[in-house]
């Protein structure tokens, strides 16, 4: 590692912030059941709390994705809520409204042939932008459980044209300097056909919507062997990518901590955005975000372990020899410009980001120094006694 390396990684560390999402600190599971943990946030509070301690050990989670449904509530004003950040250290992030939760939205939600369900879904959706407004966010970000599960349950052309109309509506409804993200996923929760189903549908979906609007990336949502650095590659060419939910995935949509699977195909999405920096000289102002909950293993260590994973990546991408990689393009040379990624991917970056990391004031291994604590532990301890007082019984919904 040279020196230019070296500032090429700082560099790039100051400018990759990631954003934490509060759901990724409750108990979760799967349809099959939930293992919880003692540690596991209770409230909106909690999740803050942890959201802060995770920024604290890394220097890179500013902010806190929140979900309406799960972190509002009625009647409390989302000030408040802004300012339990500001405690924590941290700051409210993208909104993401929740329209899958209510039975009454068996058939969907902008596109459910029920107006009783579309109206629920703009009343829901336009009270997220003005929670928005009041917290300071600059994200709306729209993931939908829309779909069928059989041919012929409904028609796909007829809900296409409810969902281009509701949000061509939230798109004008937003303060400016707010953008809708438009996020996508191929199946699940419905089987057969699911209405904003990949890139192509998202990407149209944010173009009939507005100027701000942007394609919403999340790296499970996609079919087996599809290629994301691609699509990422032809979005930031388009102008039309806002952004990413990292996780990793082996089969379906797996929530599994980011490059957990597949180092390789997280490096080649950094590539593929350094690459474009390279190219234009713009910064293309991506929001970074994790979209992950955690079953099994400790959702404090799996939240830093995937900040640390994403630093190490987005450290490798940065010093990809771009003038090498483009003479070997040139010249037809394969060989010499694949070795110009592996070099990159192969290089050791963990002393110089663990250098950074001390240049900020933090530990070089955030994990061990989230080990040395004995944060969890003691988190465990208080929240089983608050879960007591309470008398709450640990489990319940994703809330
Ligand atoms: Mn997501």
């Amino acid at each position: 590692m040279n020196d230019r390396q070296s500032r090429q990684i700082f560099d790039a560390l100051d400018s990759f912030k990631i954003e934490l999402p509060s759901w990724g600190f409750a108990d979760t599971g799967t349809r099959f059941g939930k293992f919880f943990q003692p540690a596991s946030a209770i409230d909106l509070e909690d999740k803050l709390h942890d959201a802060g301690l995770v920024n604290k050990l890394t220097a890179a989670c500013p902010t806190v994705a929140v979900h309406v449904l799960w972190d509002f509530k009625a009647g409390v004003d989302p000030k408040q809520t802004a300012k339990i950040a500001k405690k924590h250290g941290v700051k409210i992030g993208a909104i993401n409204p929740n329209v899958f939760q209510d039975q009454l939205y068996k058939l969907g939600s902008f596109c459910s042939p029920n107006a009783k369900a579309r109206d629920l879904a703009m009343r829901h959706t336009l009270d997220s932008v003005a929670i928005g407004k009041a917290v300071g966010s600059n994200l709306l970000s729209m993931w939908l459980a829309d779909g069928t599960n059989y041919p012929g349950q409904d028609s796909i052309r007829a809900r296409w044209q409810l969902l281009v109309a509701a949000f061509k509506k939230v798109h004008d409804a937003m303060p400016k300097g707010m953008t809708l993200l438009v996020e996508y996923k191929p199946f699940e929760p419905a089987f057969y056909h699911t209405d904003i189903q990949d890139w192509g549908a998202a990407y149209l979906l944010a173009k009939h919507s507005g100027k701000n609007a942007r394609v919403l990336v999340d790296t499970g949502h996609h079919l087996q062997g599809c290629n994301i650095e691609q699509i990422v590659t032809l979005l930031l060419h388009e102008n039309m990518l806002g952004g990413f939910h990292f996780n990793d995935r082996k089969y379906a949509d797996d929530d599994l901590t980011l490059s957990s699977i597949d180092p390789y195909a997280v490096f080649r999405i950094f590539d593929q955005i350094a690459q474009y920096t390279f190219d234009t000289g713009k910064d293309p102002k991506l929001a970074y975000m994790i979209d992950q909950s955690h079953n099994l293993k400790p959702k404090l260590e799996a939240m830093v372990q995937t900040v640390t994973m994403a630093q190490d990546l987005f450290a490798k991408a940065a010093i990809v020899d771009r003038k090498a990689l483009a003479s070997a393009q040139k010249a037809g040379d394969i060989v010499a410009g694949e070795r110009c990624l592996r070099d990159a991917f192969e290089t050791d970056v963990r002393p110089v980001v663990a250098k950074w990391r001390k240049g900020k004031g933090i530990a070089g291994d955030p994990i061990i120094a989230l080990r040395k604590s004995g944060v969890i532990a003691q988190l465990g301890a208080e929240r089983t006694a608050k879960r007591k007082a309470l008398g709450m019984v640990q489990g319940g919904s994703y809330a």
